[in-house]
């Protein structure tokens, strides 16, 4: 919860005057008085009895108790309108808690408890009336006790939903008609109770995909949801995410045939709440949508992702949908969820959801990652935001999520989040660029590794990711849920800082002509890469999926290999010795090349100009060689090769022509592999697609599906042309 949510929200008169209580009195040795605990709300009650000390003669009295109960009658005015709102006032002498329900005295405790000698006279409400998680990801499910950690957390941040609908649940999903068996029913149930001690409905999911139309598909559906009505659940959810669905008019029958044979025939079950199949704009088209906001029983909510699958939130979105349907959105938040880009972690602040968006949307809910310590730095921040989506402060909110949730090493803490914040290019488009800025920006001034200082520079970097890394590591092994959770991304921090030494201690050595050192460097790099390439996390029996950890991926990882290429492509023109097989030999080396066709050169004859395409020719170009040369390299990054004229450097791109747009990697990006024959193929790759070159006439054509092994690329150091 936002200290200072209520300030803007509600636009009433606060003060939160932060004066901590004289004469070193805590707040674990200051003894409490209750006052109203019968009437007050009891898991309130409760849990300010396990967390500090209450007497009956307490110098310190707590009031305590819902608009309404006498104990609290005097502050009355005070309590904000909203749900789930609370006055709290903390002097010397005297404690107020006062919620405009219960779950507004819980938060009113919560909120006392993160400072209970602060000196306070503060009113708050949540912005948004539903706020919290939904289990909606593919791969590992959470565990049973990654839920009750869960739980306990979104009652200290004032989060009140929480949706079981985790893809890979074969309860949930594949085989949703099945009961749980009796363990897991089991846990069903003590997992509805500890939501419900922490103020959050929990939601049971069902995805039964196209099952919806037959007799039998609906009884078995009522049956299923009395089973977990039978374990407490109170609250009910339908996917139809991820499917082609037959019919929107069957899936609103559906739909509505549940709300009426089930949630409206069972006392204490909430409006049903459906993730339609077109879930956001851009898979969003004919009248679906329409259909499901006029057709739907109105109290049915209906699920939005926004503008994209994997999209923050802006108000026009969920005016786009609010027309579409007549009802505000129920929003899906995929964020931090990382399943479509296992290798990289969320860990960054939570940075492009519109403050503005509180009014046009009924509940701001997040699917997080499989990992689920690691999903509270971003969850305590979306939290914050939906109690005050105006005053959020990413950068802040993040920090206090850092302290709380590693409060002795969060320095340490820092960098490895820091280092976990984009996710790397995907499907969906989504990225963040905040990552290791610090490293961005030593990167922008120290460019060449040359100048001893830069070589400094990046050292004293690498060398405090390494202290960092080895900070945390001991934390790895049981001893802290999160950072075992994630152990495999503080080995990659260790093994990354262990990189970027050797890097650092490469071209030093190279910078002081000493080959032995510059080899022994190598090696270092080259181990500690090899041990990360094969550091894979969730890698046990069982696991639905294993992934290749990456870290640092939008600065650190591509300018390690950069400067890996560079160096021991400088080391090898430096004509020291090495071994032979030291380096992993690409196909073609970085150089200058002829690339010949059946004896005739590819070439430029129209150098300088816009646009127009290279050309074999049969005469050797004796006034201008070099349009005749080809720069072919390397790129380490994306591994694959660029092909320029060694004239004036135009690129070829994938439809065999000279490219007119700036150069992207992304597009003008080949494979090069060499044939039996010793002749070479070359690949169209990247966004380029994936067609070989061959040549037809004079021009190149690219569009072969299969290999053509008709290339001849000699370097032109090695001969002439002739
Ligand atoms: C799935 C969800 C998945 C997410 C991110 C929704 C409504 N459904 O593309 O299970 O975690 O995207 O990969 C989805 O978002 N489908």
């Amino acid at each position: 919860m936002c200290d200072y949510s209520f300030f803007h929200t509600m636009k009433l008169q606060a003060i939160a005057l932060a004066l901590t209580i004289a004469a070193g009195a805590s707040a674990q040795q200051t003894t409490y008085k209750l006052v109203g605990d019968k009437t007050a709300d009891a898991d309130a009650v409760n849990l300010l009895r396990e967390s500090i000390t209450i007497a009956p003669k307490g110098p310190v009295e707590i009031i305590i108790g819902e608009a309404g109960d006498k104990a609290v009658k005097k502050y009355a005015a005070k309590i904000p309108q909203t749900a789930e709102g609370f006055y709290l006032s903390v002097t010397p002498k005297q404690v107020v808690i006062a919620g405009r329900d219960e779950a507004g005295t819980f938060y009113g405790v919560q909120q006392f408890l993160k400072n209970p000698s602060a000196q306070v006279d503060t009113a708050m409400a949540p912005a948004i009336a539903l706020r919290g998680v939904i289990e909606g990801f593919y791969g590992n499910p959470w565990s049973h006790a990654n839920r009750l950690s869960q739980f306990d957390f979104y009652g200290r941040h004032g989060m009140n939903v929480y949706i079981y609908g985790p893809k890979d649940d074969p309860y949930h999903h594949s085989r949703w008609y099945e009961p749980y068996p009796a363990d897991k029913a089991a846990e069903m149930a003590e997992l509805v109770k500890r939501a419900a001690a922490n103020k959050v409905k929990f939601t049971w999911a069902m995805h039964p995909s196209n099952a919806i139309e037959t007799d039998q598909d609906r009884a078995r559906a009522l049956a299923k949801f009395q089973q977990m009505y039978d374990l407490g659940v109170r609250s009910f959810s339908i996917f139809f995410d991820d499917i082609s669905a037959k019919s929107v008019d069957l899936q609103i029958d559906y739909l509505n045939f549940l709300d009426r044979e089930f949630v409206k025939t069972h006392p204490g079950v909430g409006s049903l709440i459906v993730c339609p199949t077109q879930y956001n704009k851009a898979w969003s088209g004919d009248d679906y949508l329409t259909k499901m906001g006029t057709r739907l029983n109105p109290d049915i909510a209906i699920m939005w992702t926004g503008a994209t699958v994997c999209d923050m939130i802006d108000e026009e979105d969920c005016q786009w949908f609010i027309d579409k349907t007549t009802r505000k959105p129920f929003i899906w938040l995929n964020y931090p969820v990382n399943d479509y880009g296992q290798h990289n972690l969320l860990m960054g602040p939570v940075v492009g959801n519109d403050p503005a968006l509180a009014g046009k949307v009924t509940a701001f809910c997040s699917n997080p990652m499989q990992y689920a310590e690691a999903s509270k730095v971003a969850l305590a921040s979306l939290a914050d935001f939906a109690w005050a989506p105006e005053a959020f402060n990413a950068e802040a909110a993040w920090e206090n999520s850092l302290r709380e949730l590693m409060p002795e090493h969060v320095d340490a803490f820092r960098l490895f989040c820091l280092n976990n914040v984009d996710v790397a290019p995907s499907v969906h488009k989504l990225r963040f660029y905040g990552e290791t800025p610090e490293f961005k920006n030593l990167k922008e001034q120290a460019t060449d590794l040359q100048d001893p200082d830069a070589v400094e520079a990046y050292r004293e970097y690498f060398r405090r990711q390494l202290a960092a890394a080895n900070e945390l590591m001991p934390l790895t092994d049981g001893s802290d849920p999160l950072l075992t959770e994630v152990k495999e991304w503080v080995i990659a921090m260790r093994l990354q800082a262990q990189m970027g030494e050797a890097v650092c201690d490469m071209a030093s050595a190279l910078n002081a002509d000493l080959a032995p050192a510059f080899i022994d460097a190598y090696k270092r790099y080259d181990a500690a890469s090899q041990k990360y390439q094969a550091n894979i996390s969730r890698d046990f029996d069982g696991s639905i999926q294993s992934v290749r950890v990456q870290t640092g991926t939008l600065h650190v990882a591509p300018w390690l290999k950069n400067s890996v290429a560079e160096l021991v492509n400088d080391f090898r023109q430096s004509g020291a010795d090495y071994p032979a097989d030291l380096f992993p030999r690409p196909v073609i080396e970085n150089g200058t090349y002829y690339v010949r066709h059946d004896g005739r050169l590819l070439g430029n004859p129209d150098a300088g100009s816009q646009g127009g395409a290279p050309v074999f020719q049969t005469a050797v170009d004796d006034i201008n060689p070099n349009r005749q040369e080809w720069h072919i390299k390397l790129n380490p990054n994306t591994e694959r090769y660029e092909i320029r004229n060694s004239k004036d450097e135009r690129y070829i791109n994938e439809i065999g022509n000279f490219g007119t747009n700036p150069y992207s990697p992304d597009w003008n990006t080949y494979i090069i592999t060499r044939g039996e024959n010793g002749k070479y193929a070359i690949q169209n790759a990247g966004n380029g697609g994936q067609r070989y070159w061959g040549v037809e006439g004079d021009r190149l054509r690219c569009n072969f599906a299969r290999p053509q092994y008709v290339f001849d690329i000699t370097e032109v150091s090695a001969g002439t042309a002739q």
